[in-house]
């Protein structure tokens, strides 16, 4: 294959990527969708009903609790990603609104942040992966975002979907990512933002990333929040819930790759 028909196929599945994210947003993001949890939940457990508990852990700063928590929740059939998705993910949105309401402080925000992490972390040890794809993927946080949970959780997904992964965490610095995407030619790289004013930022990335060939998949809050009032960077932001999303990801990369 010449260069030429590499860059056409480039373009091909970035349109593709795109158009495919401009229908997502209308398609509902932030969650997997009880439905989900709910059928692949044998014991009758509430997933409300978690959600309180583990908030209430995390308020209270009680690791061995809430680890507890997790551990009981996978011992009753929901499976790693209705954990992370439906119970983990609710529970930092309720901090969160606590910490907007002064019923919390930024401290206490901190410890249930911890304690999230602890249990992602042990989600990760029993996380079930798929065959692997011989797919290679780059998940960060652009630079000045501080909000690494959520990319964190989309890089386990990923993982779990077979897709190789380089995770970068939080704020990392453009320049850095850029010469590591160069090194590593992955076949695609998700981007995070949660903070509406790194969008200027995650928009000059994905620019810069795209001019290498290598599709962007961008999300996070602050797409979410923004909906389609940000030009052209509506065409990244995708709704959909991360596990019909990384599917169909994964399809996309292959029909590129014919
Ligand atoms: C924990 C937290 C922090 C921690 C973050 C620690 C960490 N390691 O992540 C710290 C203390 C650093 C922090 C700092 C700040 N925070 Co804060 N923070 C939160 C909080 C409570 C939870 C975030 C979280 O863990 N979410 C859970 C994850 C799983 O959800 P998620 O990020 O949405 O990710 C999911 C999807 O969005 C998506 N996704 C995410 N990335 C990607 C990428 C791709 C490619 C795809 C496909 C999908 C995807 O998939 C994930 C799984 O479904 C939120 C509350 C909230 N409602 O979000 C506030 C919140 C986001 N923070 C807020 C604010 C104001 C700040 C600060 C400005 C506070 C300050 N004055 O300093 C700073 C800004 C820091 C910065 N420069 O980035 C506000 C933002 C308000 C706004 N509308 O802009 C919020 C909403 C709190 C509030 N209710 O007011 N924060």
């Amino acid at each position: 294959m010449d260069v030429n028909r590499n860059q056409e196929w480039s373009e091909a599945l970035f349109r593709l990527i795109c158009v495919y994210t401009a229908i997502c947003l209308f398609a509902g993001f932030e969650r997997s969708g009880d439905a989900f949890l709910n059928s692949s939940n044998k014991s009758g457990i509430q997933v409300d009903d978690l959600v309180d508990r583990f908030v209430g852990m995390q308020i209270a700063a009680d690791r061995s609790g809430a680890l507890a928590l997790i551990n009981q929740a996978l011992a009753s059939g929901i499976p790693v990603p209705g954990v992370m998705l439906d119970v983990i993910q609710p529970a930092q949105y309720e901090l969160g609104r606590r910490w907007e309401c002064d019923e919390i402080s930024i401290a206490d925000e901190h410890v249930g942040t911890a304690i999230a992490y602890l249990a992602i972390n042990r989600l990760y040890e029993v996380l079930p992966r798929t065959e692997p794809r011989e797919q290679r993927l780059v998940v960060a946080c652009v630079e000045g975002e501080q909000h690494d949970l959520g990319a964190r959780m989309i890089a386990d997904l990923c993982e779990m979907h077979g897709f190789e992964v380089i995770y970068l965490g939080a704020n990392v610095p453009t320049e850095s990512l850029l010469r590591l995407i160069d090194d590593r030619r992955p076949d695609a790289t998700l981007l995070s933002a949660t903070m509406t004013w790194n969008l200027p930022e995650l928009e000059r990335t994905a620019n810069r990333i795209e001019a290498m060939s290598v599709p962007v998949v961008a999300g996070g809050r602050a797409l979410s929040w923004v909906g389609d009032n940000v030009g052209h960077l509506d065409l990244y932001a995708p709704r959909e819930s991360p596990l019909d999303l990384l599917s169909r990801l994964g399809n996309e990369l292959d029909h590129a790759r014919q």
